[in-house]
Formats: C-alpha cells, structure tokens, sequence
C-alpha cells in the first residue's frame, strides 16, 4: 500500500556537502524529523559523520523529493543549561503548534536515553527547553493539538535491556503534560506483540488528526536472529487516544530493497516524518490527501514512501 519513490533513497551521505572538516565525507544519514514548512517540506536530517558524532542538518524541498540541505548542522541554544553530557541528539520529530515548531529527539546522556524539547519559528536554531524526564525513554512524538486542556504525547519508555546492551521497549504510553516539560504517564496505549512483526514497538512520526480517529504509524522490530525493524500503523479515539479503534495485523513497509536491508544497521526501516498537505479547519487531514513518509533505511539512507490517509486507515482494518 506505500510505494516507494523511484529516486529512492533519496537522500544518502554524498548529498551532504559542507567545508566544515565536522561535516566531511559524513557516514550515513537517516532519521529525519519533517514538517510542511509554508509551501515546502522541511527535514531534519540526523547525520552521522566518521567520528560516529550526530548533528541535525536542515533540508528543504518544494516537491518533497528534490532538497536543498544546508552546508552547516543547525545550531542548538540552551544546552550549556544543563550539567549532563550528551553525546548525541537524534531521532528528531516535529510538531507545529500555533506559530511555534516543537522537536522531540532522543538524547544520550551517560548511562541512558532520555527524551528532550527544543523549539523554534523558524529552524535558523533550536532552542533546548529542557528534558522531559529523567528514566530512559525514546521515540517522543507531541500532539498537533491539546487532549483536554493539557499537552499530550506518545513515548515509549525503555524498560528492557537487549543482549547488545541497549535498552529499548515493547509499550508505547499516552503522557500528558501542563507545560511540556513535566510529563505524567497516564495510560499504556499498545503493547507488541510476542512472535510476530512487531514485537518490540516505538511511535513513528507526530500522530495526525483523521475524521476517523488519530492515524499513528510506528515502528515494530521482530526480534529474530537479527531484529527487522518495520513500519505499522493503529488508529486511535479522537477523545481518548489512548483506547485503540484498530490495529493493522500486517506492516505496511519493510526492508526490501537492497539499500534498506544493507547498510549500518541492516533490515531497518525507521518512520519519523508523515507530511499530509491538506488538512482542514477542524485540523483533520483529507482522507485522500497523499501521505509522504520519510523514513530512515539501514541507518544508511533517507527513503521515500507515499500513500494516501484513506489507505492507511483502510490498513489499520486489515
Ligand atoms: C533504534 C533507534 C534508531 C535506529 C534503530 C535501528 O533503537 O536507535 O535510532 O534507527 O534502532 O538501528
């Protein structure tokens, strides 16, 4: 049901060029967070350079597809605030609330994984507002609107230790929040499930607003010999979102091509960005507006897949 785009992968490491000696002859990039941005799409592109360090590089397109990408990694404010070293911001994922753009990203810190808030109007910077919590947890994904009165997001704490020592989770949760840096678990929205696709589970991009109920996608790993990380989605309550209406049985992509099954780390496709151009005035999106994911393949390479609301929710069912 998602096709992915002829020019894929259409982002990989040469087409980050910058003199910054930071920014040379980079490893991989993969991951992005996204957001419609006026009338282009913008990405936030989590690029690993050969000293395995992550910076977020800004990309922008007017078709979705071709971008231009900036030659320097967008400058984060704030973190001197902080007394934690972090080693790495990653996995970034945009919200736009009012005039104001909110990222999630996953921030190492030693010992654990914890999840961070930055802002921005207009992505010449990211302002760190704060983490927001400190257990381990990752794949923070905001709401575009409030859910009764208060912030609400999805995030899957990590509880659970791998036999390559890190950490990761089978729950996604519905947190709340008063002023986005204080969060309260407040209800386990899914769980995997044991022996199949999706075993091990994390949200993908922001959820998106359906006359049907909250359209999420997300990321399930089988834990077979090799994880394969896959793409799935659920559709939730509009009142209470975290009360599931159905969850698709199948994935609806998985690694296939040679650069999604080849690359740093093989069998992965990672969602992080959903841009669905036409949403109405109630925030609902068409249920025939195309649906562009980017996805990160193999911790390699930026891929592209399109679909459309009305199929997706038509997954959800199958
Ligand atoms: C997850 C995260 C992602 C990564 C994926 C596959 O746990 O760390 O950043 O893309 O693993 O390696």
């Amino acid at each position: 049901m998602f096709k992915r785009h002829p020019k894929n992968p259409i982002i990989s490491s040469k087409d980050i060029v910058s003199s910054n000696p930071e920014l040379k002859d980079v490893s991989s990039v993969f991951n992005p967070g996204g957001i419609q941005f006026g009338d282009k799409i913008l990405l936030l592109l989590r690029v690993q350079n050969r000293g395995r360090e992550t910076f977020l590089v800004k990309a922008i397109s007017t078709d979705g597809v071709q971008f231009g990408i900036e030659n320097e990694y967008i400058q984060i404010n704030g973190l001197d605030k902080i007394d934690e070293t972090v080693f790495h911001i990653y996995d970034p994922r945009i919200t736009k609330m009012g005039d104001t753009y909110y990222v999630f990203a996953a921030m190492d810190v030693v010992g654990k994984c914890l999840l961070g808030i930055f802002k921005t109007l207009d992505f010449t910077s990211l302002e760190f507002l704060g983490f927001t919590g400190d257990e381990d947890n990752r794949n923070g994904v905001l709401f575009p609107e409030k859910i009764h009165g208060k912030y609400a997001r999805f995030d899957r704490p990590n509880k659970m230790k791998v036999e390559s020592g890190v950490t990761t989770g089978s729950q996604i949760w519905f947190s709340e929040s008063e002023d986005l840096i204080h969060w309260e678990s407040k209800e386990m929205v899914m769980e995997g499930r044991l022996h199949f696709w999706d075993e091990m589970i994390g949200a993908g991009p922001p959820p998106v607003k359906t006359e049907k109920g909250w359209l999420l996608v997300y990321h399930g790993i089988a834990m077979h010999y090799q994880p394969i990380y896959q793409v799935g989605v659920v559709l939730l309550d509009l009142d209470e979102p975290w009360k599931i209406i159905s969850r698709g049985r199948y994935n609806i992509l998985e690694p296939r091509e040679m650069w999604e099954m080849v690359g740093q780390v093989p069998n992965v496709v990672f969602p992080t960005a959903m841009i669905c151009e036409n949403i109405d005035e109630n925030g609902n999106a068409n249920l025939e507006c195309e649906v562009k994911l980017y996805y990160g393949a193999a911790d390699t390479h930026v891929g592209l897949a399109t679909s459309t609301i009305r199929k997706m929710i038509d997954a959800c069912y199958a």
